[in-house]
């Protein structure tokens, strides 16, 4: 049926006569019946990727353009009075993820679709996304973030399972979304739910008893911490995820005519880090309950399992108390103790087994020991897993690891979120380049053509006209376009020191006391969630925001000088701020930032990185030449080299650097607390100056040398267009397109 017919046989109403939501939900149904018309899922083997988190984003407009209708049904909407723009505002965001991982996850799903392979996300229906983000009082304060609507992507499926907890069995259901390729398949997104979960268990904010595993099993995605229930809640979540999976797995490899000895030919799974790790002793345990041994069921699902590493950071490692899944799955232990005893009957190094001295079960090493595939996602980021945290287990199977590095998908971060741009570039080099992304290369033979260079200058411009307008509608901010927009979204970290760009905020705006003003006004444009209990995390929103209040108060510094935290960044948010950033921060210290992602849809937007050589920023900056990214600080070597001796003292860098110094104690100014609360400032005050666990300081003065230099050279209109161009050019190697494409070559093989 076509929009009208829809429209017609829900509302009896014209579409002129309908409101936003009608058209919404009239084109929710009429997605969803393209989409099952391409569904095509014939082939033997199959990919499941698993992950607890895909942070999916709003999906109207990114199916319609997917099912190649988008501009039809634009024009029909004008036609009829409407404005599809409204119409996606209608829409709730599905904010099933994070940050990066979780975006990484659904942007691998677009291309795996796209690419038309044979895979499938495996996921859970959270019916609170990542929470709601409100600042009050310069604070931020979480409350339940709510997207399931009567009507929406779900689609009900009859697929059920009994999933058993230990003392209590739960009954699943199997919810799927569309996730249609661009112009090609539609795969599926499988989230699992169980029917007993309570919504009215939970308050304004997001408290709720965590011991009731019935009613708030699925209620909640995890932020990144909590607390101990929080943490054993975790685990039943994990359990049910990946029983679900499995189980879904195997049913379907039946299906295809698998007898489960041959299951590797039917099946490869990708774990998306160590949240779904618990999908290996479950096969292996479903198999076992099937008729097949132990010993070759753990052959068999070693050939079917392959871990994906996001962090290096310590305590983002998991390792489950034995005593946690004693409580909540013992039936899995006996395979667990069976998988670490034969670890531990052939190697000596206790760093490589499974279970520890403190009985903790370390989730990696089980994906290491029993996964045929450990990868990193970033060049970088995979040598540092080899040579140094994972460097025991490469020692015993290096032909296991291997680098893919992280990609985004163009369709959602440039052909819908930047349409001018899209169009420009077909304009210029046809539209080869939305199949074969390396096709923007293309565009390279344009850095001296002028007319080309002040298109690319127009329609940042425009773009960053749109984000000003948008700003003042949703939060009442005004913002100068010709001011140069310098942007970090991302979450709210230390390792990712949005505390050192506060830092240089702080610095401007003694300068432009002292009289030193900026050759053009500078709006540094802020966007982070916090964990809800990371406290010093929350002590940096609260140094932005109350420095965004002091700075839009005073009338000496305002001319050139603005700071705007975003309320809520999420992904709607990044769509209308990436097409508008000039210059876009990613200043992680180095070593930290496994790969980063933004940074590369920035990079295809036109925008130019300050950054530290770190995660995927190493590849850009390979690509791009030195004369095209702003790299400073100090190497990951170095910072490595740091930690193992110990010897970063940041009181150091405070007494022998005024300039710091002015700026460190700002924070804990008269100004400041007139404005913020002591508290908070003076916990942050504290925690830069006797701890600085990121190294802050050591790299702030080639920092801030580094961003004068960058901002300087913005005044050369001419010459940072072709930076611009440049950059855009050579973003085609980060399609996600690309890295699946890899994963199917050295890992998938489908
Ligand atoms: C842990 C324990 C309990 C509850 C939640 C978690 C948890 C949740 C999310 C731990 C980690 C995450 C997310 C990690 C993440 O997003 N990592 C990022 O992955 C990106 C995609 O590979 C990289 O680009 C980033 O560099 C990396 O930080």
């Amino acid at each position: 049926m076509n929009l009208q017919e829809i429209v017609t046989k829900k509302y009896n109403k014209s579409i002129a006569d309908c409101s936003n939501e009608e058209i919404y939900y009239s084109l929710l149904d009429m997605t969803k019946e393209m989409a099952g018309e391409k569904e095509n899922n014939k082939d033997k083997k199959k990919l499941y990727y698993i992950s607890a988190e895909f942070l999916i984003g709003k999906l109207l407009s990114n199916n319609l353009i997917n099912l190649g209708v988008y501009d039809e049904v634009k024009e029909l909407l004008a036609a009829n009075g409407k404005d599809i723009a409204a119409i996606e505002e209608v829409e709730p965001e599905p904010s099933l993820g994070n940050g990066g991982l979780g975006r990484l996850a659904a942007c691998f799903l677009d291309s795996i679709a796209t690419l038309g392979l044979n895979g499938d996300g495996i996921g859970l229906n959270y019916h609170y996304g990542l929470f709601k983000q409100v600042f009050e009082n310069n604070l931020q304060k979480e409350t339940k973030n709510p997207w399931i609507e009567e009507q929406s992507w779900l689609t009900k499926t009859d697929v059920t399972y009994p999933i058993q907890f230990g003392g209590f069995t739960v009954t699943s259901r199997l919810y799927d979304i569309d996730v249609t390729g661009y112009e090609n398949r539609t795969n599926k997104l499988h989230l699992f739910d169980i029917e007993t979960v309570d919504e009215s268990i939970v308050g304004d904010g997001i408290d709720f008893d965590k011991e009731n595993i019935q009613k708030n099993l699925t209620l909640f995605l995890y932020p990144d911490d909590s607390d101990d229930k929080g943490r054993l809640l975790r685990v039943y979540q994990q359990y049910f995820m990946v029983s679900n999976g499995a189980r879904l797995m195997l049913d379907e490899a039946v299906e295809r005519g698998c007898n489960l000895h041959d299951l590797a030919d039917y099946v490869v799974v990708q774990i998306n880090d160590t949240h779904p790790s618990m999908v290996i002793p479950e096969l292996i345990r479903l198999l076992m309950e099937r008729g097949i041994s132990m010993d070759e069921a753990i052959s068999i699902v070693s050939k079917c399992c392959a871990y994906t590493n996001h962090t290096i950071l310590a305590e983002a490692l998991e390792k489950w108390p034995i005593s946690f899944l004693e409580k909540a799955v013992p039936q899995l232990m006996p395979i667990i103790y069976e998988l670490h005893n034969r670890v531990a009957a052939k190697y000596d190094d206790k760093s490589v087994y499974i279970i520890d001295d403190e009985k903790r079960v370390h989730m990696a090493h089980m994906d290491i020991h029993y996964g045929f595939s450990v990868n990193g996602v970033a060049y970088l980021h995979t040598e540092i897993l080899k040579d140094s945290e994972l460097n025991n287990f490469y020692k015993i199977y290096p032909e296991k690891f291997n680098n893919k590095t992280n990609g985004i998908t163009f369709r959602r971060w440039l052909l819908h979120c930047n349409k001018e741009l899209t169009a420009l570039f077909e304009e210029l080099i046809g539209s080869g380049f939305k199949k074969d992304a390396t096709e923007l290369e293309k565009l390279a033979k344009f850095v001296d053509d002028d007319a080309v260079l002040d298109k690319v200058l127009a329609i940042k411009k425009d773009n960053k006209i749109a984000l000003k307008n948008y700003l003042k509608a949703t939060m009442g901010i005004d913002v100068d376009e010709n001011a140069v927009f310098d942007i970090q979204v991302k979450r709210l970290h230390e390792y990712k020191r949005q505390q050192m760009n506060a830092l240089y905020v702080i610095n401007k705006y003694f300068e432009i006391k002292a009289g030193k003003k900026p050759a053009r006004k500078i709006t540094a444009i802020f966007g982070a969630k916090a964990a809800p209990a990371y406290v010093i995390a929350k002590d940096i929103i609260h140094l932005i925001l109350c420095l965004q209040q002091l700075i839009a108060n005073d009338p000496e510094v305002s001319p050139y000088l603005q700071v705007v935290m975003v309320e809520n960044y999420n992904v709607t948010w990044a769509e209308k701020l990436i097409p508008a950033a000039d210059i876009h921060e990613q200043i992680s210290l180095a070593s930290k930032e496994a790969s980063g992602t933004s940074n590369m849809k920035f990079m295809l937007n036109g925008a130019v990185a300050i950054g530290t050589e770190d995660g995927a920023n190493v590849e850009m900056h390979e690509f791009v030449g030195d004369d095209n990214i702003y790299i400073f600080g100090e190497s990951s070597e170095e910072v490595i080299e740091h930690y193992a001796k110990a010897d970063y003292v940041s009181r150091k860098y405070y007494e022998s650097d005024p300039e710091i110094k002015r700026a460190i104690d700002f924070i804990v100014s008269d100004e400041l607390k007139a404005i913020g609360k002591a508290e908070n400032l003076e916990r942050l005050y504290n925690e830069l100056l006797n701890k600085d666990w990121f190294m802050t300081l050591p790299d702030w003065q080639s920092y801030r040398a580094k961003k004068d230099e960058m901002l300087a050279d913005y005044e050369d209109r001419k010459a940072w267009a072709k930076k611009m161009l440049i950059n855009m050019s050579k973003a085609g190697f980060f399609s996600s397109d690309r890295t699946i494409e890899q994963y199917n070559t050295d890992i998938w093989k489908l």
